[in-house]
């Protein structure tokens, strides 16, 4: 395929880039972290969304040395903005390819050390539908990861497999409710499933946050279901670090 062909040299030909979507914390009324999203700069089809190339990019393998550059730069991104008194923790998106190479732990290591942040910062984002793999190993890592003091999310969580299942096997930070809750909050049932898994995830001690917010009345039904940190439109885009600079400054 002609994408396919493409994105081969796409990362040293610095093609690929990153934009970073707020998180906020409704309580506060304040921001509470940064979604580092990859982006490909196509030099003919112009930008590409992660949709389309990171399924190309798994098949391929060219996701393991995307993600180490995804990781690095958004570690140097956190670690910037720190120096400019911004003390929000920063989330990357892992593909479960990146267990398969068995060497994930340590490269996240090499990374923080590199970017010098504490790793307190960093949080990685999986999915669901890594229970499709060897989930013992998985675990085994991930487990390895929270030890050096990184933050694990669950991503899209609720649409996937065995969601409730996995909470008991995976060790975790934070649940990431995927937007179609948000987009559903005029059904009664899955406005009970929000409100039982907000539940939950207090007792299990997890941070809870509503992606695919996109106005006040979803805040508005969010919060009633006791809900404190969204990530969406309402909030922010995905924005470049040149939006961000003029985001920040609109809101202080
Ligand atoms: O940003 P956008 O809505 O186009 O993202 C589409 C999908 O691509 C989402 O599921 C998102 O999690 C995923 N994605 C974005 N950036 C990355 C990345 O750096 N690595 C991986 N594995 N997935 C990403
Ligand atoms: O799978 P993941 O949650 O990582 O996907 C993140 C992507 O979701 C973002 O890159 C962005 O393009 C998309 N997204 C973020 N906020 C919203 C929103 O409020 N509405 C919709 N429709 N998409 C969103
Ligand atoms: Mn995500
Ligand atoms: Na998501």
């Amino acid at each position: 395929m002609e994408l396919e062909k493409d994105l081969h040299p796409a990362l040293d030909n610095e093609q690929f880039f990153l934009v970073y979507q707020p998180r906020w914390n409704v309580k506060e009324n304040c921001l509470a972290g940064w979604e580092a999203l990859i982006r490909w700069n196509h030099p003919r089809l112009g930008i590409i969304s992660p949709g389309e190339f990171i399924p190309i990019a798994e098949e391929t393998g060219l996701i393991v040395p995307m993600t180490d550059w995804t990781l690095k730069k958004a570690c140097l991104q956190c670690r910037e903005w720190q120096a400019r008194g911004v003390l929000e923790p920063i989330s990357v998106n892992l593909s479960v390819r990146l267990f398969q190479t068995g060497s994930l732990q340590k490269t996240v290591q090499r990374i923080l050390d590199e970017a010098g942040l504490d790793p307190q910062w960093l949080e990685l984002e999986i999915t669901e539908s890594m229970v499709l793999y060897d989930i013992q190993e998985i675990i085994r890592q991930i487990e390895g990861i929270r030890n050096m003091g990184v933050k694990i999310s669950m991503d899209d969580f609720g649409t996937g497999y065995s969601s409730i299942g996995l909470l008991d096997m995976i060790p975790l930070d934070t649940l990431k409710l995927d937007r179609l809750f948000t987009n559903n909050l005029e059904s009664p049932t899955k406005r009970a499933i929000i409100s039982a898994i907000i539940l939950m995830a207090e007792n299990l001690h997890l941070e809870v946050i509503a992606e695919g917010v996109e106005n006040q009345e979803h805040v508005d039904f969010l919060l009633q279901l006791g809900c404190r940190n969204m990530q969406g439109y309402f909030y922010g885009r995905p924005m470049s670090i040149e939006q961000i600079d003029e985001w920040m400054k609109q809101r202080s």
